[in-house]
Order: C-alpha cells, then sequence, then structure tokens
C-alpha cells in the first residue's frame, strides 16, 4: 500500500543544532496535529510554522514544523518535515512519537521511491539524488544537481519519440490496414532511421564513458617486468612509500591499490605483480591477478625500463595490453635517456611528463560538464543494449526480415532506452498510439 504514512530521521544521527524528521503519506499531517501544540489547520502549506512537540502533555522540544501538500511536496504526498533540536536522543524521541501515532518507520530510499512512483522524479532523477548526497568534487555535485533537473530524460526523450513513433506506424499499418492516414512504412523508411538512431547511441555511449573518467577517475594499472620501477612509479604518484621497493625482481606479489586526486583529475591506481614466467606459487598467483587487472583498468600503463635492452619479454607484454587503452612509459631514464616515447625517472620523483598526460586527459573531456549526459554504468549498459538490438533490426531489414517481426525487437531497443529513465514502454504505446492516431473514433 503506497498511502501508508512513513517517517525517517533525515538528517545524521548524530549531536548537532538541528534535525529534521520527516513524515509523508495520507496520515501525515493528523499524526503531526497529535503531537504539536498548535493548530495546524489555521497555517498554510510551506510555513514555517513554530510550536512545540508534546508528549504525555510534556513538552519535549521547542520546533519548527512545515506542512507540504499533495501534489507539491517531494513525494508527491501529504509531508511534513519537523526541525527539531539535533541531539541524538530528542530526535529518537520525535521519531519514535510519530511511530507511536501510526506512522511506520520508512525503508532505505522509500521517500525517494514514493517520489518515483508517484511521477515527481523519473529513476535517472532518483539516482542523481543518491549521487549529489555522495559527491565529492565539485563536478560530480555539477552534474548530480544536472541529473536531478532532469537532463537525463532531455537526452533520451527526443529518439524514444522517435522510436515509438516508428512502433506505432508500423502497428497501425498492421492492425488497421484500412486507416489511410497513416504513412505505409517500409524497410527503405526503416533503414535510415535506425542508422540514425544507432549513431545517435553511439556518440551517447561515447560521451558517457568519457565524462566518467572526469567524474568517478579513471581505473589505471600499471604493469610490467619485475624490477621495472612499477612500485616506484605508484609511490611517486601518491607521494607517500605505499609500496615495498627493492631491487630485488619480484618484490611486488600482490596487488597493491591506492588513489591519488591530481590537478584535474582522479586516479585509482594499481601496482602490479612484475609479469615473467614464475615458478613460485605465490608470485604465479600474483602474476595472474596482474592479468586480471589488465581486464579491470580504464587505461593500462606498460613500464619498461630505459637502462635495459627491449627484450622479447616486453614485446610479449606488448601484445597483452596493444588491444587495451594503453600507455607506454619509459622508466629510469635517468640511466639511458636515449629512448623514443614518454621518459620518466619514478625514483627520483621525475614523473612530469606523466602527470601532464593525466591532466590533460582530463582536461579535453571537461567541456561534457556542459552537456546532457548519462551519469552512470546502469544507464550506460541499457544504452548499449538499445543500440545492440537496433544493430539487430537494422541487420535484418537490410535481409529483407518482414516489418511486422522487426517490430518486437523495435519495442526491446524502446524499452531498454525508456528504463534509464523507469518509463513504462507499454503505456507510452497506448498513449501514443491514442493521442497521435485518434483510433476508436
Ligand atoms: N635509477 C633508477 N632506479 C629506479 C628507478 N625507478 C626504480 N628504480 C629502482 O629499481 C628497483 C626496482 O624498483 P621497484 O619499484 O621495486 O620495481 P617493480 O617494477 O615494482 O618490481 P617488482 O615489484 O619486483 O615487479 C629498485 O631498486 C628501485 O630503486 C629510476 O627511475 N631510476
Ligand atoms: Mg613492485
Amino acid at each position: 500500500m503506497l498511502s501508508d504514512t512513513i517517517v525517517a530521521i533525515s538528517t545524521a544521527l548524530n549531536n548537532s543544532a538541528i534535525a529534521i524528521v520527516r513524515l509523508s503519506g495520507d496520515e501525515a499531517f493528523d499524526i503531526a496535529q497529535e503531537i504539536f501544540d498548535r493548530d495546524l489547520s489555521k497555517h498554510k502549506v510551506n510555513e514555517m510554522i513554530y510550536g512545540h512537540i508534546v508528549k504525555d502533555g510534556q513538552i519535549l522540544d521547542e520546533v519548527y514544523l512545515v506542512k507540504f501538500s499533495k501534489g507539491r511536496s517531494f513525494t508527491y504526498e501529504d509531508m511534513v518535515e519537523i526541525n527539531c533540536h539535533g541531539g541524538v536522543y530528542i530526535t529518537r524521541e520525535v521519531l519514535n512519537l510519530c511511530l507511536s501515532k501510526g506512522a511506520r518507520l520508512a525503508l532505505r530510499g522509500e521517500f525517494s521511491k514514493r517520489a518515483y512512483l508517484n511521477g515527481r522524479i523519473d529513476l535517472a532523477q532518483a539516482e542523481s539524488i543518491n549521487d549529489i548526497i555522495n559527491a565529492q568534487n565539485s563536478i560530480q555535485a555539477k552534474s548530480a544537481i544536472k541529473g536531478i533537473s532532469g537532463s537525463i530524460a532531455k537526452l533520451i526523450d527526443p529518439l524514444l519519440e522517435k522510436i515509438m513513433a516508428m512502433i506505432g506506424m508500423i502497428e497501425v499499418n498492421i492492425d488497421y490496414p484500412e486507416y489511410d492516414d497513416v504513412t505505409i512504412i517500409t524497410h527503405e523508411h526503416l533503414v535510415p532511421e535506425v542508422q540514425k538512431w544507432i549513431k545517435e547511441l553511439e556518440v551517447m555511449i561515447q560521451k558517457a564513458e568519457r565524462f566518467r573518467i572526469v567524474k568517478d577517475g579513471l581505473k589505471v594499472a600499471i604493469i610490467g617486468k619485475p624490477n621495472v620501477g612499477k612500485s616506484s612509479l605508484l609511490n611517486a604518484l601518491l607521494k607517500k612509500d605505499k609500496a615495498i621497493v627493492t631491487e630485488i625482481a619480484g618484490t611486488t606479489r600482490d596487488l597493491v591499490e591506492d588513489s591519488v586526486v591530481l590537478d584535474n583529475i582522479t586516479l585509482h591506481l594499481i601496482d602490479t605483480a612484475g609479469i615473467r614466467e614464475a615458478s613460485d606459487v605465490v608470485e604465479k598467483i600474483g602474476i595472474e591477478r596482474s592479468l586480471k587487472a589488465i581486464e579491470e583498468a580504464d587505461l593500462v600503463i606498460l613500464l619498461i625500463d630505459a637502462s635495459r635492452p627491449r627484450d622479447d619479454e616486453d614485446q610479449r607484454l606488448y601484445e597483452l595490453v596493444k588491444d587495451k587503452k594503453h600507455l607506454v612509459v619509459f622508466n629510469k631514464t635517468d640511466l639511458n635517456g636515449q629512448v623514443k616515447g614518454m621518459k620518466i625517472a619514478a625514483q627520483k620523483g621525475e614523473i612530469d611528463e606523466l602527470l601532464d598526460y593525466f591532466n590533460n586527459l582530463c582536461l579535453s573531456n571537461l567541456s561534457l560538464i556542459d552537456e546532457d549526459i548519462l551519469n552512470n554504468e546502469r544507464q550506460i549498459a541499457l544504452a548499449r543494449s538499445s543500440r545492440d538490438t537496433l544493430k539487430e533490426v537494422l541487420k535484418a531489414a537490410l535481409n529483407g526480415v518482414d516489418l511486422d517481426l522487426l517490430s518486437s525487437d523495435l519495442y526491446t531497443a524502446y524499452h531498454d532506452l525508456s528504463m534509464i529513465v523507469g518509463k513504462d514502454y507499454e503505456d507510452d504505446l497506448i498513449d501514443h498510439l491514442f493521442k497521435n492516431f485518434c483510433l476508436g473514433k
């Protein structure tokens, strides 16, 4: 049941000046009235009402209380916010009082869930509320606030409308052949449209992936043969002695991970065990983990010892990373500067070329903050899935498969895309058919 009245402490539970206890649901005003010493019916909504919370005839706390009415509140239900003093004891007492008058303790995220189910926000906006609470830098905060204002719907709605219009026309062609106001869709109509949609989605996905690096940082794995200076590079980037460095080949046997915030970008660094033919069982496991880290990284740094001649092992490692986003970096250039490519001397902290590379990588994508962009992995995965289905539709259309058979795949593509904002596509189709074709007139 949606309209039962829920209550929760909406602020962090520690001693502070003020805490907010929030009620939402049909009984919110009545429950508030039972514990508040002013007549709520005499006050307007959205007004800060001064008064007291009363328990067993005794004043419990001096508070400000605000009423928000159905359709105008965060949950679109009747809501009350009680601004009480922020002591843990007093806040809990106010909460318990609401519970004793019939409210139910809200589940995690239930206020936002109600806002979504009642049509106040879409799914992407709900995710953005979570993002703004967890934002750790100005870019994350800015992107979240755009998401809350509905930027994701703005981004995908035009495409959803085009796909739905096409499905609608195909359906009408099939189900109402006598309805002659509608364009008869042929493969020649469909193919260029689907091609355009695939392109749009490709751009959307690519931008989102580039922006994710700006927003959430870059996962970087440092790999190379033993002793090339991987751990020294990790330490130089972190500016601390995180990993053990020795002249013994095979010093690092497990992954060593840490993050660092540079001028423009956050790096999530993984130092790995040097990769070689190992007989030691522990080292072998370490090397397996190194190989896994390559798979999971956004960028792989292949570190090469500039003071030694290149050999087959270096070449083998290059083969391992060449199809991933990678960067070949020469270390120990204090011993030999005669190499072509990016040069560093990790042990001496001479890593400026690499730092410039990272900061520029982010700068080139920073302008994306001003665009409407998919916000997280879930959204990107749905966009990818929609694109892949459209590719199937395109292939089938080019092979002459009947349009009525293609329409169900178009539905799937539409559905995945619509799930980014959590829309119900069946309702959309019905709305669309009635609104645009006046069927049944
Ligand atoms: N001359 C010089 N020596 C370096 C440099 N970077 C690292 N070294 C030395 O190279 C040796 C190996 O360094 P590590 O950072 O432990 O190398 P690694 O790649 O992590 O080695 P494993 O963990 O065994 O795979 C140490 O003696 C470092 O002091 C550098 O830029 N110049
Ligand atoms: Mg090491």
